[in-house]
């Protein structure tokens, strides 16, 4: 796996747009990752979540995207160096159409955007990836819109990626109502939780793209899983829980609802019908280091998304004593560090 920062990869991007950069923009933006989790719809054309969610977004991952209006006949898209077929097209299409109909116009785009992590892992690749469509193709659409605009947009591609639209913590309202009330009530927006300055450590397991994707694994689990509104319902008692624990600075405290709602999240996927289960042997070993790091007095707590990843949230100063655990054993394919990161943004300047 190649690792490469959104500025490098700006500058091959920069050479799309050519000299004359009107109605063209490139932006960057960074995954986030939920400590508490979005986990089903309630309006599935919209995608508006049954539960709110919180999330800290990543300083590692970015994904980089160039959106340049184009007289073409249709819109191209170029994912990580290949064009993009099939439901990844359509997914960037239709999203492009919301874009125009706001904006007013109905030119095509051609469209290029790399990941620096992997794809479709469980990583919140969608969400880094529609952040950074969002704002690109905003611009370059001359659509004017604000953060919270921005957000909902970014939601209508893939849900998460309206809380990457911001740095740090991220609150997503899940709204009321369905359709258009919905859809102007449900969007991310910051907390302070700065202070808190947490470690992320993210020990991949497997970076290949999931089996099932988490579409469909949400549906499925909202449409047949007795855990899951059992879960829905403690998760909304986690997000206000949470909440506080993010306002009094309590790592501990804010570790142990994010793996509780994660757990339960988990939970109430196996209990689907058929079952669903992202977590894989080597992610259960994992979770028993986490416990055993515990065990020793280090404030160490595990996240996981759709997908067999394990994320580690703990304080900076432990940061060393969590990788060097959780490469005991040789489960991990590649670990990664992360803090918190910064929200979408053009990238204006070129290169930096
Ligand atoms: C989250 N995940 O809160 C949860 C936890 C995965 C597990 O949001 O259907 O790609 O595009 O709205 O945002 C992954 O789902 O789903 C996700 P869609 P999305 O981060």
């Amino acid at each position: 796996m190649t690792f490469t920062s959104g500025a490098e990869l700006a500058d091959p991007l920069a050479e799309l747009l050519g000299d004359n950069a009107i109605d063209a923009a490139i932006a960057v933006a960074h995954p986030n990752i939920a400590l508490v989790k979005y986990w089903g719809k309630r309006d599935e054309s919209y995608l508006l979540p049954v539960t709110g969610s919180l999330s800290m977004t990543l300083d590692i991952y970015p994904t980089t995207t160039a959106v340049r209006v184009s007289a073409e006949p249709a819109d191209t898209v170029e994912l990580n160096g290949r064009p993009a077929v099939g439901e990844a097209y359509t997914r960037v299409a239709r999203f492009l159409d919301l874009v125009r109909e706001r904006a007013g116009r109905d030119e095509h785009a051609v469209v290029v955007s790399s990941n620096a992590g992997p794809t479709g892992a469980g990583l919140a690749s969608s969400a880094s990836g529609f952040a950074a469509l969002a704002v690109a193709a905003a611009a370059a659409y001359g659509l004017d819109a604000d953060a919270r605009a921005l957000s909902r947009l970014a939601r209508r591609g893939s849900g998460s990626a309206c809380r990457s639209l911001f740095g740090g913590f991220a609150v997503w309202h899940a709204g009321e109502g369905d359709g258009e009330a919905g859809d102007v009530s449900s969007y991310a927006e910051p907390i302070d939780g700065d202070a808190l300055d947490p470690a992320l450590v993210v020990a991949v397991v497997d970076d290949e793209a999931k089996a099932i994707s988490s579409r469909e694994a949400m549906r499925r689990t909202c449409d047949t899983s007795p855990f899951y509104l059992p879960w829905a319902d403690a998760s909304r008692i986690d997000l206000d829980e949470m909440r506080k624990a993010v306002a009094r600075r309590d790592l501990p405290a804010v570790g142990e609802i994010a793996e509780r709602n994660a757990l339960g999240m988990h939970a109430s996927m196996l209990l689907a019908r058929p079952s669903v289960r992202y977590l894989s042997p080597r992610s259960v070993a994992l979770l028993d280091r986490v416990l055993a790091l515990r065990a020793n007095g280090i404030a160490a707590f595990a996240t996981m998304d759709a997908g067999p990843n394990v994320k580690v949230l703990c304080a900076r100063a432990d940061e060393q004593r969590v990788i060097a655990a959780l490469r005991e054993g040789g489960d991990v394919a590649d670990i990664q560090l992360a803090h918190l990161g910064p929200g979408a943004a053009l990238v204006t300047d070129g290169p930096r």
